[in-house]
C-alpha cells in the first residue's frame, strides 16, 4: 500500500509555505542571517513542537518563520518542500503563504513575493510540479490591516490564484472579512476560508454566504449542522482537510477518531493535505499512509480524494487533463 501511495499522482491543496520550514532549514537559515533561535538544536525544535491547541501551534509557527529575511531564503524555504513533495509523488500544490506575518517584521511584500515566484517557476519549468498561490489573511489581525495589504497588492494580483483566510480562528469569525472579500471578489479573485477547524460549524456558513468562498480549508466542524452538510453536499463545495494536522492540534484525539471516514460517506467533496507539514508529522504522503493504517481505505478511495483535488486544483485545463 505504501509504495502504491508513493507513486499515486497526488494533488495537494492545502499547504501554508511557511509551515514546511524544517528545523533543518531553520537553522541554516539562522546561521546564515545571524539570528538566535530559541533552541540548541534541530532534535530540541522538533520537541517543542507538541501542540495543545491551535494558538499554541501558531505561536511556533510565528517564532519559526522569524529566520525569513531575505528573497534567497523565500525562495530556499519554497524549493526545499518542492523537491522533497516532488519525490513523494506530489504533481501540483496550491499554496498559501502570511505576508502580514512577514510584514509586521519589516520584512517587504517585493522580498516575498520575489522567492515565492522564482521558487514556482522553476519548480514549473524543471520539476514537473505546478503550483498555485494564495495569498493568506490573518484573522486575528485587523481587517484594515488586511484591506491595506491586498491594495499594496497590486502588482501581484495576476500572479495570484485566490485569496485565503487563517490563523486563529475562534472568536474571528468570517463577517469580520465581507469586505477584504468583497474587493477581492471585484478584483477578480477566488476566495477560500479556513472555517470549521477550531470554529463553529456556523463559520463555514457565514464563509460561504458573506465571504463567497470557493472552497472551505478544513471544514471538519461541519458535521455539528446537517444544515451545513447538506448545503456543502448540494454544491460540491471541496472540503481541504488535514488528518495529521488535526490530530496535532488535537481537534480529534487520535487519527482513527477523525471524521474523514463519515465526511465521505455524507457524499462531501473531500480532499487531503498537510497544511504545515514540518509542524505535524510530514507531508502529504505521510497523510496518506496514516489514513491508509487508522482507515484501512483501500486504494480506490485515494484515487477519488486525487480526483477531487485535481478537480479543484488552480491549474489550467491543459494541466489538470495531465493530472487526470
Ligand atoms: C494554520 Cl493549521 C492552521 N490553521 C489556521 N491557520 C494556519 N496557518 C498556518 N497553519
Ligand atoms: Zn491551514
Amino acid at each position: 500500500m505504501n509504495e502504491f501511495l508513493r507513486q499515486l499522482p497526488k494533488v495537494e491543496l492545502h499547504l501554508h509555505i511557511e509551515g514546511s520550514l524544517e528545523p533543518e532549514l531553520m537553522f541554516a537559515l539562522a546561521a546564515r542571517n545571524g539570528i538566535d533561535l530559541p533552541y540548541a538544536s534541530v532534535e530540541e525544535a522538533k520537541a517543542a513542537y507538541d501542540f495543545e491547541d491551535l494558538q499554541g501551534f501558531l505561536n511556533l509557527y510565528y517564532q519559526g518563520m522569524n529566520v525569513l529575511r531575505t528573497e534567497q531564503d523565500f525562495y530556499d524555504l519554497a524549493m526545499d518542500y518542492f523537491k522533497r513533495a516532488r519525490s513523494e509523488g506530489v504533481l501540483h500544490i496550491d499554496m498559501h503563504f502570511d505576508p502580514q506575518a512577514h510584514l509586521q517584521r519589516g520584512v517587504p511584500l517585493e522580498v516575498v513575493m520575489a522567492g515565492l515566484l522564482r521558487a514556482k517557476d522553476e519548480a514549473e519549468a524543471s520539476i514537473d510540479l505546478t503550483v498555485g498561490m494564495i495569498m493568506a489573511f490573518l484573522r486575528d489581525r485587523p481587517a484594515e490591516e488586511a484591506l491595506h495589504v491586498l491594495e499594496q497588492a497590486a502588482p501581484y494580483w495576476k500572479f495570484l490564484d485566490a485569496i485565503g483566510l487563517d490563523s486563529a480562528e475562534r472568536d474571528n469569525p468570517p463577517a469580520k472579512f465581507q469586505k477584504l472579500f468583497v474587493r477581492a471578489k471585484k478584483l477578480g479573485l477566488v476566495r477560500v476560508a479556513h472555517a470549521g477547524e477550531e470554529g463553529p460549524a456556523e463559520y463555514i456558513t457565514e464563509a460561504l454566504d458573506l465571504l463567497d468562498v470557493q472552497r472551505i480549508d478544513h471544514g471538519v466542524r461541519c458535521l455539528e449542522s446537517d444544515e451545513v452538510v447538506k448545503r456543502l453536499r448540494d454544491h460540491q463545495t471541496v472540503l481541504t482537510v488535514c488528518p495529521l494536522s488535526n490530530v496535532s492540534l488535537k481537534v480529534v484525539d487520535q487519527l482513527s477518531d477523525h471524521p474523514l471516514p463519515q465526511l465521505l460517506s455524507e457524499g462531501l467533496k473531500v480532499t487531503i493535505s498537510s497544511d504545515d507539514p514540518a509542524y505535524f508529522g510530514g507531508g502529504l504522503l505521510e497523510n496518506h499512509i496514516a489514513c491508509a493504517q487508522a482507515f484501512g481505505w483501500e486504494a480506490d478511495t485515494f484515487r477519488l480524494l486525487n480526483q477531487h483535488a485535481i478537480e479543484e486544483a488552480f491549474v489550467s485545463e491543459g494541466r489538470r487533463q495531465e493530472l487526470f
